[in-house]
């Protein structure tokens, strides 16, 4: 494996729950080279989910990758968090000790330019919050989107939101910077709620997940997943959702995942529907679209549980090292 180029990747994320297990898949994963992670304020505050960041780092054994100052409100909308949906802290029931690491002093806008320069046509980014320090990047160095192979995000929504009746909560904690991103011309992946939805863990994933009970990254991602899988089975579904492992899984095998080309724009206007990923496809009448991003529409789901299961299991196999 050692002589197998890595693709190097950078993590942009608001660790929350779902967002440490897509961190632990990507960790577990051979494939890549992670440069770097960039929080980002959303389902907390930037300096829970910076400190969020580097606790999962600790937990891991991964302190060599380093963690980047990101943006602490949206563009233009102030400071818009995901209250308490992901519990106190970010992490749901799961306590981690202040961390020992530090945030580096540079911002993370320029970190990823920075790595585009030194990765060109390499670089790829998995996005799985709101999308403000992608925007900010965007925004600052024209030539960068030309320079990134891909954005692969965890965000939006064809049909109904999921923080508004209209909007993904991702998109709508900051459509400004979403919007920027989505018409940068850079090629886009899509895992959009509906994706979300099907990739669900039932009570027995859950069992599954934290096997013997002896593993410390089985029983935290357990003890993330736990509440999810009890709301959902509360609301009548067959288990809970954790959004940002579906972006992972398709950035680790993409095979997994069947997806469409479509044209995706961001509303940023509307009085009811600020925040929603306008979809366009090919039956759209009035003109013919320009696919801009690749959206996921159905997954493979045992083996997504599988890919989880098998991550979990290698990062504690190299803990007990
Ligand atoms: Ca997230």
């Amino acid at each position: 494996m050692s002589d197998i180029k890595k693709r190097p990747v950078i993590l942009d994320c608001d660790p929350g729950e779902d967002d440490a297990v897509c961190m632990f898949m990507m960790l577990a994963s051979q494939q890549f080279e992670l440069l770097g992670i960039t929080p980002v304020c959303g389902n907390k505050t930037l300096l829970y989910c910076e400190k969020n960041a580097l606790r999962l780092l600790e937990l891991t054994g991964h302190t060599e990758i380093p963690v980047y100052k990101g943006a602490d409100r949206s563009m233009a909308r102030g400071v818009r968090t995901a209250g308490n949906v992901h519990g106190n802290t970010g992490l749901g029931p799961v306590v981690l000790p202040e961390p020992k690491i530090q945030t580096q002093d540079t911002y993370a806008w320029e970190f990823i330019y920075e790595m585009a320069k030194k990765y060109p046509h390499e670089l790829e980014i998995l996005a799985v919050g709101p999308l403000t320090n992608l925007g900010k990047a965007f925004l600052l160095f024209p030539e960068l989107p030309k320079l990134i192979k891909q954005v692969v995000i965890m965000g939006g929504a064809a049909g109904l939101g999921n923080w508004t009746a209209a909007a993904e909560f991702n998109i709508w904690a900051d459509p400004e910077a979403a919007k920027i991103v989505f018409n940068a011309k850079v090629p886009m992946v899509m895992m959009a709620l509906e994706i979300c939805f099907m990739a669900y863990v039932s009570p027995d994933d859950l069992k599954a997940i934290r096997g013997d009970g002896t593993g410390i990254i089985a029983n935290v991602t357990a003890d993330l997943l736990t509440r999810r899988v009890d709301f959902g089975l509360a609301r009548g579904a067959k288990g809970g959702i954790l959004c940002d492992a579906v972006a992972a899984t398709y950035m680790i095998d993409p095979s997994l995942i069947e997806v469409e080309e479509v044209e995706v724009d961001v509303d940023t206007q509307g009085e009811l529907t600020v925040g929603k990923t306008v979809i366009a496809r090919d039956y759209t009448e009035l003109y013919k679209i320009k696919p801009n991003t690749k959206n996921g529409i159905g997954i493979n789901r045992e083996a997504f549980i599988d890919l989880l299961i098998k991550s979990v299991k290698t990062l504690d196999e190299k803990l007990s090292h």
